[in-house]
């Protein structure tokens, strides 16, 4: 990593599905991925699963299963709006707060003006997907 660089890696990519227990079936039964984490996020409206190997290093991006607590949620508009699939893009960073700021000054839109709580504990924002060429932009900073 050079020091200019804002980003460690991909973090993950979240899919959006409607039911999280039909979906992890289908990725560990059928694709060969295991669970490795799953939490209720009632502040984002989610259930979520992470899903992969089990190796948590910059070589191995995670796949979030992301479905809707209740028609509220962003996943359940998400839904309505596209049907299933890919809903976001996570980049992982170091230092949240240094690098929203430096996005911010670049005239990229966050969502939240102060970081929120994700998935293990993590501190999370997203940048909006009219200033990222139309993906929401989720960027973490996992939890120490
Ligand atoms: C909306 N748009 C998207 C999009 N959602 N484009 C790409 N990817 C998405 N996921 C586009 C729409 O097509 C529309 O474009 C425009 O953005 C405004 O959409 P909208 O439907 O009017 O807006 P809303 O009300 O659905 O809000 C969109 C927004 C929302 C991104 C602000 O989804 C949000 O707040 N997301 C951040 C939180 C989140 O996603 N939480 C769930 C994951 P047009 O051209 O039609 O105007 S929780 C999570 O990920 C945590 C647990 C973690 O990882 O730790």
């Amino acid at each position: 990593m050079n020091n200019d660089d804002l980003f460690i890696c991909i973090d993950h990519v979240g899919l959006a599905v409607p039911d999280l227990d039909a979906a992890i079936k289908f990725h560990t039964e059928v694709m060969g991925w295991r669970v490795l984490h799953r939490e209720t996020n009632v502040e984002q409206g989610v259930e979520e699963a992470m899903i992969g190997t089990g190796d948590q290093g910059p070589e191995n991006a995670q796949i979030q299963l992301l479905a809707p607590l209740n028609e509220n949620s962003t996943i359940a508009k998400f839904l309505v709006k596209n049907g299933p699939g890919m809903q976001q893009l996570c980049y992982r960073v170091a230092d949240l707060d240094k690098v929203s700021a430096t996005l911010r000054e670049r005239g990229v839109r966050l969502l939240y003006p102060e970081a929120k709580i994700g998935t293990g504990g993590s501190r999370i924002n997203f940048a909006h997907p009219k200033d990222t060429g139309g993906v929401l932009l989720e960027i973490v900073e996992p939890a120490h």
